[in-house]
């Protein structure tokens, strides 16, 4: 089905009668938004909310067209769609595009960022660190637009998981980059890379035994209902970044440009509200859903055994990602512990 939904799309964008097409190009009438999560989620909520404000300030010049999950394919798919133009936006998780972009898997890294999501949310703004992944992204023909995080990432599991020895044979399910292979299997667990779609069949056949995904993602996919324990370990919020084709986004008016720009600089307030609400809100769901689920968080003792075990998954990171890699690790760092001092400042 994803395949054929491609086809469409890339054939729409060869033939001159689409909007999409040739003569469009320079400014076209409609803006294509793919997501790598359905109808609810927060991508969803971010592209409705980046549709209404485009469209009501060109008073529907331009219209834009979101396709929610499902619709376009993989996030390995909807990338692709970006790189030929068959879309103008998109949502790029780290989590799937540190394949094609060894050098985002920085955002996978467990403790690398704050354990404050305010000071996440300032570093993610950075201008230095935007500008190291447009750096990044433009070789690839993508613009970057935006980053931010959609929650911390939360295990469900068949067993209880605190300790690293717990996860000895437990078959993770985690998205496709490298470089989450190389931490779980760091944990000791047999790191199981998939698509998001074919999560919850997995689990259901007992396929995999457990997942890690943010609350609010947790609830809209169901997983809750097919694992028994719900772990917070802290690790890693869940990252994604905002992206338009480059080509697309370079040859666009300078007022449609900055129309674009605006709407992602707003909304990277309003996104971090959304994300909050979302997650808080779920999660009173998924303990009315399944009030027998087993609700857990580690403790500060239990965290730093992972974050002992993790230093080789940066060694890992270093290898996978080269010496960009390694200098947009060392570049996170100081802007998070500039942000925290910052922070923390009387
Ligand atoms: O686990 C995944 O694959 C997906 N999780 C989220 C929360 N968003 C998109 C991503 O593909």
């Amino acid at each position: 089905m994803f395949r054929i939904a491609t086809l469409a799309l890339i054939a729409c964008v060869l033939i001159s009668g689409c909007d999409a097409g040739r003569d469009a190009a320079a400014s076209p009438r409609e803006w294509r938004f793919a997501l790598e999560e359905p109808v609810g989620s927060v991508q969803h909520e971010y592209a409705l909310r980046f549709k209404q404000k485009i469209e009501e300030r060109t008073e529907g010049r331009i219209t834009v067209t979101v396709y929610p999950y499902g619709e376009l394919g993989t996030s390995d798919q909807i990338t692709e769609q970006l790189q030929l133009g068959a879309v103008q936006f998109a949502m790029a998780s780290p989590g799937h595009l540190g394949k094609l972009i060894p050098e985002i898997q920085v955002f996978l890294l467990h403790f690398a960022l704050s354990e404050s999501e305010d000071v996440n949310r300032e570093v993610l703004g950075d201008a230095r660190v935007q500008e190291a992944i447009d750096e990044l992204y433009a070789e690839k023909g993508m613009r970057f637009l935006s980053a931010f995080s959609e929650g911390w990432q939360v295990w469900t599991t068949r067993k209880p998981i605190r300790e690293l020895a717990d996860f000895e044979g437990v078959k993770m399910r985690v998205m496709t980059s490298p470089l989450l292979l190389a931490a779980y299997a760091a944990y000791g667990a047999s790191a199981t890379p998939l698509p998001y779609s074919e999560v919850y069949s997995a689990l259901q056949l007992n396929m995999i035994d457990g997942q890690v995904n943010p609350i609010f993602a947790i609830q809209e996919m169901s997983f809750h209902e097919v694992t028994d324990w719900l772990t917070f370990p802290n690790l890693a919020p869940f990252i994604t970044t905002v992206v338009a084709g480059r080509e697309f986004f370079e040859r666009l008016s300078p007022t449609d440009r900055q129309l674009a720009l605006e709407a992602t600089a707003e909304l990277d307030d309003e996104i971090f509200r959304v994300q909050q609400r979302f997650n808080r809100d779920r999660l009173e769901l998924i303990r009315e859903q399944r009030p027998d689920l087993h609700i857990e968080t580690l403790s500060g003792k239990e965290r730093d055994a992972f974050r002992e075990r993790s230093r080789s998954v940066a060694a890992a990171f270093d290898e996978l990602a080269g010496k960009r890699g390694a200098t947009l690790r060392q570049l996170l760092k100081t802007v998070v512990h500039e942000t925290e001092a910052a922070v923390h400042e009387p």
